[in-house]
């Protein structure tokens, strides 16, 4: 599976140095274009949206510095994998707006045998080269729609988006220094420092089981291009199935940790509750969220479109499995249920699939028609939220209205 264009040569002399265009960062205030509804039941729904800024094309605009861009759902209307300059974005600190791929090291360390400082060259050159496609998604992704609404970024659904990484196996730099005994997590930082005093460095970890899959990535290259500047060029952490709050960019430090993960990123966020919870709720167990559910959109038609009465209806859109492939998906409304046609498997299990439904004649309004996605692990999509209070891991069978005219 290694890709010649992304030798090692093409990684250095190919992005020896990438920035972002700072000018046109600090104009993009004034170049917002239209205006979107995100369908937000809580709040304020309608956010900017952009085609200007730098390497970006149309994207929602939900904060420009650090930027949170959210992708339209219009872009998951065709195709499994979402372009570059679509793939939503986010960062929870500032990050350099330029990095030298000469000068970054990634320093391995902690409970390693001998502590080692890699350029990209040795990075590269520490085991196979191998591809993935994989959905990177935010944990928090559809949390706007929760209701009652929690706090957090308002994204509607588009805190999601499939592509190919490239780039070694995190197994293979690790044992550039050495797993020591006693290891038990794997933890991760990149460049970006937070703005405010004493604030805490963007760190994560992961279970040295899960470091040591055979398809989690360093990688350095998305959909055949170097990592874009946004998604955390020059190296990023990809744990396909998981959660994308792992995937960490701009990779400069690994970690080797023999104990708990005592920071903040881990131990105080991005954790849900592990009972059953109400918004009354307190003082609950809470576990890390890891592993994504399975998902479904319609892509073909909007809430509230209008459908031809009498005629046939073709109905599309996307699904994955979340940590398993994809085993079904079924259009579902109000006391019926229709199998879905599954398009072809064209990336293996972590990847955005087709599905489409052919209705042979619309007879009336199709009151909140959803698609359900279930999984090879029997995960199944549910018919009422499962709220908490980040709203994380949203999977609540997504529902549209069409009218019949
Ligand atoms: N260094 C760094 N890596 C990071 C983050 C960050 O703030 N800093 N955010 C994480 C979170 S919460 C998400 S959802 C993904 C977003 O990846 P993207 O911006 O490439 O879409 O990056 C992850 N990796
Ligand atoms: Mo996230």
């Amino acid at each position: 599976m290694s890709d010649p264009r992304l030798s090692r040569r093409a990684l250095i002399a190919g992005a020896a140095t990438t920035a972002l265009a700072a000018p046109a960062l600090a104009s993009i205030g004034a170049k917002l274009g239209g205006m979107i509804d995100l369908g937000l039941p809580g709040g304020p729904s309608l956010r900017p949206t952009t085609p200007a800024f730098p390497g970006k094309g149309e994207m929602i605009v939900q904060r420009i510095r650090p930027p949170l861009l959210e992708t339209p759902m219009d872009a998951f209307a065709k195709g499994t994998i979402t372009p570059n300059d679509r793939m939503f974005v986010r960062w929870n600190w500032p990050f350099p707006t330029e990095v030298k791929a000469a000068e970054h090291r990634v320093a391995v360390g902690g409970a390693v045998k001998a502590p080692v400082s890699l350029t990209l060259d040795d990075v590269a050159a520490a085991g196979e080269h191998i591809s993935v496609v994989a959905i990177n998604q935010c944990a928090g992704n559809g949390r706007g729609l929760s209701e009652p609404r929690v706090t957090g970024t308002q994204w509607g659904n588009g805190a999601m988006g499939c592509a190919k990484w490239t780039g070694v196996r995190l197994k293979d730099v690790l044992a550039k220094a050495g797993v020591a005994e006693g290891a038990k997590r794997v933890r991760f930082a990149g460049l970006d420092v937070p703005l405010t005093d004493g604030a805490p460095q963007f760190i994560k970890s992961v279970p040295l089981d899960i470091a040591m899959r055979d398809d989690v990535l360093v990688a350095w290259a998305m959909n055949d291009e170097p990592l874009p500047i946004l998604h955390g060029f020059p190296l990023r952490i990809v744990v396909p199935g998981w959660f994308s709050t792992y995937w960490v960019k701009m990779l400069s430090t690994i970690e080797v940790l023999t104990g708990e993960d005592e920071s903040h990123y881990v131990a105080e966020t991005y954790r849900w509750p592990s009972v059953p919870v109400t918004p009354e709720s307190k003082d609950f167990p809470t576990v890390p969220i890891t592993a994504m559910p399975p998902r479904a959109f319609i892509t073909s038609h909007a809430d509230g479109a209008t459908v031809a009465l009498g005629k046939p209806l073709v109905l599309e859109g996307i699904a994955f499995g979340g940590d398993a492939a994809l085993e079904r998906v079924d259009l579902v409304g109000k006391g019926w249920e229709i199998p879905c046609e599954l398009g072809p498997d064209e990336h293996g299990p972590y990847a955005f699939r087709r599905w489409s439904v052919n209705l042979p004649q619309v007879a009336g309004d199709f009151e909140e028609v959803g698609v359900r996605a279930k999984n090879v692990n029997g995960a199944v999509q549910p018919e009422t939220l499962v709220w908490n209070p980040s709203g994380y891991a949203r999977n609540v069978i997504e529902r549209i209205t069409l009218r019949a005219q």
